[in-house]
């Protein structure tokens, strides 16, 4: 296989950036596409070439796979990489560009519509000897034999899809008397939410923590692990956040759910940058959940720990290269946390704030890494997720970290909007999260939106803004435009990652 020679990023905002600034330090050209919504955007800017691809609705532009492929042949990239979210775990996406002789910087088609599979997951990982939550192998069919199974599990019992996932199309049995009716309720969520109606049951794992591995594979069949991420401190399926290593992994327990998750990955035929979610129990019994095919947002506070450059071995699996290491070569050292900084109001239900930045001023210093899209004076756009930036903090240890994180948040100006910068600075003093007994149920037990009520930096705030205001000059993009496709609401609620 050839190397890579110029890239077309199909994705927008921080990644978008993330990707090319590693494709541009390979040598490799970089091509960006944006909508409507995006024409000022700091990845159009950043890119070797940029082309309007549509409207500002993702799916008039960013998940346009035709256009998408006129774009690179038009261009001349031989290589697209999806990001995470839009199309990077569409299968049909990877295939048309393998059609098109086009790399897809991701897993075989194969392994997406395996993995995207809840039901084909659980059943291919289970001869890769991958421990799997007590439950059905097979869709649901007959409800007395499904509700013998739950007694026999034991209540309470969780119904998901077998086209589910992150969260989407679960619901809890807590007992007998309300299995028919819950059952009932899930088939027809996942039909109207997915056109399948395939449900499983499991046992329901009460106070679980959210821990995932990093896998990379390349295409010469060789599969490692890059060590763990917890992301156990989240709201409503959506990760708020993440810290590599955990704090409650043995290195015993480490080696046995590492060595769990290279198989998973075997057991698809995995290559690229992939990762298995486990949940843990109370007792630290760890079970295999679902395999993300995709790069995921928290991937750097795994960059951070072993020194890798994520989006470079992607590209580098991608172009046919072998993995540079072997498992042994793998080392972790200090501890890394990661916040996203949402423009979501915390006091009001975690709304969505779109607006500009009026100020907007970023932390800096050692051990401090914001992965961002935006500059002050920008508006975030109301059609897309609205992440404003990833804060990750790197240090010798998880409350030297931490503290690095207190401080980078003190130093993070932001007006114009609210953001979850309050809400993260009262996760990283709360007491469960500094000794690290938290489950997945930590917001839902200690948040309300009164412990913010104090804003003792609201006036500094609003002196900035008012300083910013006067100095501030609207930026312009001086690329030309060039339309491609002429081709609603987007669906980033839906696709949180
Ligand atoms: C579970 C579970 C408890 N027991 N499965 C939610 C996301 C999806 N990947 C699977 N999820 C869960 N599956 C069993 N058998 C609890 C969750 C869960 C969860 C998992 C990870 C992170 C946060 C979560 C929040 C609520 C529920």
């Amino acid at each position: 296989m050839s190397k890579i020679q110029k890239l077309l990023v199909a994705n927008r905002g921080e990644i978008a950036l993330r990707i090319m600034r590693s494709a541009r330090e390979m040598g490799i050209k970089t091509v960006a596409v944006y909508s409507e919504a995006d024409r000022n955007a700091l990845h159009v800017r950043f890119a070797d070439e940029a082309y309007l691809i549509g409207p500002p609705p993702s799916s008039e532009s960013y998940l346009k796979m035709d256009t998408l492929i006129a774009v690179a042949k038009q261009c001349g990239a031989d290589a697209i990489h999806p990001g995470y979210g839009f199309l990077s775990e569409n299968e049909d996406f990877a295939q048309l560009c393998e059609d098109h002789k086009i790399i897809f910087v991701g897993p075989s088609a194969k392994s997406i519509e395996l993995m995207g599979s809840k039901l084909g997951a659980k059943a291919a990982v289970a001869k890769f000897n991958v421990p799997l939550v007590p439950g059905t192998a097979e869709p649901i069919k007959d409800i007395p034999a499904a509700k013998k199974l739950a007694k026999e599990i034991g209540y309470p019992v969780l119904i998901k899809a077998s086209a589910g996932g992150g969260g989407k199309g679960m619901r809890v049995v807590e007992g007998e008397h309300e299995f028919e009716e819950q059952m009932e309720r899930a088939v027809s969520e996942a039909i109207s939410s997915f056109g399948d109606g395939a449900v499983f049951i499991e046992k329901y794992v009460t106070k679980p923590r959210h821990i995932e591995f990093q896998v990379f594979g390349d295409k010469h069949g060789n599969v490692v692990h890059l060590f763990e991420r917890e992301c156990s401190i989240q709201r409503r399926h959506q990760k708020v956040v993440e810290e590599a290593p955990s704090s409650v992994l043995t290195p015993a327990l480490r080696k046995a759910m590492g060595e769990a998750a290279v198989n998973a990955a075997k057991a698809c035929n995995y290559y690229g940058a992939g990762t298995i979610e486990f949940i843990l129990n109370e007792k630290l019994d760890f079970y295999f959940l679902e395999m993300n095919t995709r790069l995921q947002v928290e991937h750097p506070v795994t960059e951070e720990i072993t020194g890798l450059d994520l989006v470079q071995l992607q590209l580098k699996v991608a172009q046919g290269e072998k993995l540079p290491f072997t498992q042994e070569d793998i080392t972790m050292k200090g501890h890394a946390v990661e916040i996203r900084v949402y423009a979501e109001d915390p006091s009001n239900n975690f709304l969505p704030d779109i607006g500009t930045l009026e100020t907007y001023v970023r932390p800096q210093g050692h051990g401090i890494r914001v992965d961002d899209g935006f500059e002050q004076g920008m508006s975030i756009p109301f059609y897309y997720d609205p992440m404003i930036a990833k804060l990750i903090c790197y240090a010798e240890t998880r409350e030297a970290a931490i503290e690095k994180m207190i401080r980078a948040i003190k130093d993070y100006h932001i007006t114009g909007l609210e953001t979850t910068l309050g809400f993260c600075d009262f996760v990283m003093k709360h007491e469960a999260f500094r000794s690290g007994n938290f489950d997945t149920k930590f917001v839902e037990t200690y948040f309300k939106p009164e412990v913010l009520a104090a804003k003792p930096n609201e006036e500094e705030e609003l002196l900035a803004a008012a300083l910013a205001s006067i100095v501030l000059q609207p930026t312009t993009s001086s690329k030309t435009e060039e339309t491609v496709s002429n081709v609603t609401e987007s669906n980033w609620r839906k696709n949180r990652l």
